[in-house]
């Protein structure tokens, strides 16, 4: 990774993330973008917004799918990152069983330590907390990081990198559990951040690692889910080389449905590589996810889709419906940003979450609501970009749906429920 001087706003990598190779060839190219959470506030909308190259490579040394640029992760994740987990209520239930599963399988007790990387406002730890297990946070982002200490999680507002695990270690902490989800692919020093935890980690301790797979991002063509944040887009196959560069071995991988195919990794210090992984390594290479091939089609399937939403969005539009959009989520930017959804098709959107009520989705400029407005207006369509949460929003909006309403699922092709 290219040093990144403090005020760059962003640099373009000439090499792989990951391994370092200079082998890595551009699949898919989406021009200049604007930041997908970096929400406008009514004084912003006057003003020029920030965008930047998005352009995705797969590494034939490593076979990793990375962007090609990295923004600063100041302007990305510290200061009013709108981001809080615990408005789903579905992330907080799979949290929670993942941390009960963990106490069970791991003899969990008071002396355990319990470190989480990006630990948001304490949507996971608080569980921990609750059993009387000792934990830490760390987390950059200011507001989600006050929340956490709210509810009783301690939490550090810093960047994870491998100075910060040597401190932590110098202060005499070694984790039992390191849990690190949708994280990995967001950093913009993936090597540093394994090489921390390798450090922080207990001997017999075990790191539990979520992200989203690459596989189904290309199968249902997750297209939205590309975005600044996600620097990196894992492979079974991309992470084990990863980890084995940092004297660390993924030992099991579990496939979860959560945000449109994600794999829980577990990670230790030591070599006991499991059916999963060696099962999935095969898959893969049956597949080819380990060669560019496999990745080359993915531009027109994206083309096709893009092309398929914006033709339904135009027929409704044309026939007299009002529209309107449910999920003020980063995968919503990028969907009406490369699609070109904007106020002649969609009048506002709707979220839950608080903080990014009476702002402004960026690029497209839609206000974003409260998700009263759904009764309130009554729009004849809702176009659902938190697809991810497809199940718990249409059981939420029942009312809306009894009154006629009906919703529109862009991913994996665009259709009417
Ligand atoms: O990786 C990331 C994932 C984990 O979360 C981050 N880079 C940023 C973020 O991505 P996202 O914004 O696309 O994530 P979500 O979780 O799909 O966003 C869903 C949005 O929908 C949130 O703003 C919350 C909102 N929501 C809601 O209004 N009602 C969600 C649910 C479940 C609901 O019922
Ligand atoms: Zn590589």
């Amino acid at each position: 990774m290219d040093m990144m001087c403090l005020d760059a706003k962003s640099v373009t990598e000439r090499a792989c993330r990951s391994c370092g190779g200079t082998g890595i060839e551009t699949f898919l190219e989406f021009g200049k973008t604007p930041l997908a959470d970096r929400l406008l506030t009514s004084s912003d909308i006057g003003e020029p917004e920030p965008i930047f190259p998005l352009r995705v490579a797969f590494c034939k040394d490593c076979s990793l799918v990375q962007i090609t640029e990295t923004v600063n992760p100041i302007i990305l994740f510290a200061d009013s990152y709108p981001y809080y987990s615990s408005f789903s209520p579905a992330l907080l239930k799979h949290s929670r069983a993942n941390a009960l599963d963990l106490i069970n399988r791991r003899g969990l007790g008071p002396e355990s330590l319990v470190i989480e990387l990006a630990s948001n406002d304490g949507y996971l730890l608080k569980n921990y907390v609750e059993a009387g297990i000792r934990v830490l946070g760390i987390d950059p982002a200011d507001g989600p990081a006050a929340a956490a200490e709210r509810v009783g999680v301690p939490t550090r507002c810093a960047f994870f990198t491998r100075d910060v695990a040597e401190t932590l270690r110098a202060q005499g902490m070694r984790a039992d559990i390191i849990h690190a989800n949708n994280v990995l692919a967001h950093v913009a020093d993936t090597n540093g951040f394994v090489a921390g935890i390798a450090r922080l980690l207990k001997d017999d301790g075990v790191a539990v690692i979520e992200a989203p797979y690459v596989e189904p991002l290309i199968e249902h063509c997750e297209f939205d889910t590309i975005y600044h944040e996600h620097l990196c887009y894992f492979s079974v196959t991309a992470l084990d080389k990863l980890f084995r560069r940092h004297g660390l071995y993924l030992n099991e991988v579990k496939h979860l449905s959560i945000h449109g195919g994600s794999l829980r990794l577990y990670v230790e210090s030591r070599e006991n590589v499991g059916a999963t992984v060696k099962d999935q390594l095969a898959h893969e290479a049956s597949r080819g996810i380990d060669a560019i091939g496999y990745f080359r089609d993915f531009s027109s399937k994206v083309d096709a889709l893009k092309r398929d939403l914006s033709t339904l969005l135009r027929r409704l539009k044309s026939q007299g419906a009002t529209i309107a959009a449910y999920g003020a989520a980063a995968k919503g930017a990028t969907l009406i940003n490369t699609v070109g959804i904007g106020r002649d098709l969609v009048d506002f959107v709707v979220d839950r979450n608080v903080y990014k009520h009476n702002k402004y989705m960026p690029g497209q400029r839609l206000p974003i609501r409260s998700t009263e407005a759904l009764l309130e207006v009554q729009p004849d369509y809702v176009l659902l970009l938190a697809w991810n949460f497809v199940d718990e929003i249409l059981d939420q909006q029942a009312e809306y749906r009894a009154r006629g309403g009906k919703f529109i699922l862009p991913v994996p092709t665009p259709r009417i429920i």
